[in-house]
């Protein structure tokens, strides 16, 4: 079967809009690859451009070693947050999600534009200006949140929302992989974890993001804010829960699901 790239993109803008799940796209199409997948991602962040929307910046997904290896892979993914995506009333409305899962982030203010191939996690430390918490809520498009890679990138990573915290601080201030986090729900630890969960530390992350970039002919820019990855796994939530996150040395986040 002949793939539309434009229609598959459709497919996924009108899911997300619907707040509809749906099947995921190798069902049908089965010898999706990864570079078909970024070409559709790419299809549907034009067409969020199209419809007024702003890129926040480009995050990095699957950068723990847990989800690589239930994804079977050695390479992250990446996709974008858009604006509509920043939330900051302390509050996400389950109205306007599918299956949301929250993971907790330490996310990059892009000081400089960053270009590959061949950066390395020290250039992109110094092309950052700060550093700041984030809660990164997921909802893929897809059924039960099950895809391929493929799938999954087409899905422009499964980004959905994103909280940032307030706290801002000096990449050389901190540790970043011995950063410290706990992600609470309704009082009760979920998950903790250490920065170096990402790719064995969060500037890696970027400078692996800016190599991948590269290889589209694309870069980080100036004033990007990048998510880096989880830290802590994604965890599902329910109307009433109050989600809290600390990190060591960034504060704290916290937010109510209604
Ligand atoms: O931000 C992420 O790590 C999400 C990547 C996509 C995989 C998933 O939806 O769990
Ligand atoms: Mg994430």
């Amino acid at each position: 079967m002949t793939m539309n790239n434009k229609a598959l993109a459709e497919y996924l803008v009108s899911a997300e809009t619907e707040k509809r799940e749906v099947t995921r796209i190798t069902a049908e199409h089965p010898e999706l690859t990864v570079e078909d997948a970024y070409v559709i991602q790419e299809q549907l962040v034009g067409m969020k451009l199209e419809q007024g929307y702003r890129i926040v910046g480009p995050k990095m997904g699957l950068t723990s070693r847990a989800k690589m290896k239930q994804m079977n892979v050695e390479e992250p993914i990446y996709g974008y947050i858009f604006d509509y995506m920043v939330e900051d009333s302390g509050r996400i409305s389950m109205s306007d999600l599918i299956h949301p899962k929250v993971e907790a982030e330490i996310a990059f203010i892009m000081g400089k534009d960053l270009e590959g191939p061949g950066v390395t996690g020290a250039q992109a430390l110094a092309a950052t200006d700060y550093v700041i918490p984030a809660l990164e809520i997921i909802d893929s498009r897809y059924e039960n949140f099950q895809f391929t890679l493929p799938d999954v990138i087409a899905d422009n990573a499964s980004s959905s929302r994103v909280i940032f915290g307030s706290a801002m601080r000096r990449p050389g201030e901190l540790e970043l992989d011995l950063v410290g986090v706990t992600l609470s729900i309704n009082g009760q630890l979920k998950d903790l974890g250490a920065g170096a969960a990402v790719v064995g530390h969060p500037a890696h992350s970027v400078a692996m993001l800016a190599n991948m970039l590269a290889r589209k002919g694309l870069k980080i820019k100036k004033g990007d804010i990048i998510l880096t990855g989880g830290i802590t796994g994604a965890v599902m939530l329910s109307t009433g829960d109050y989600v809290t996150a600390k990190w060591d040395g960034l504060g704290e986040i916290g937010f109510t699901v209604s």
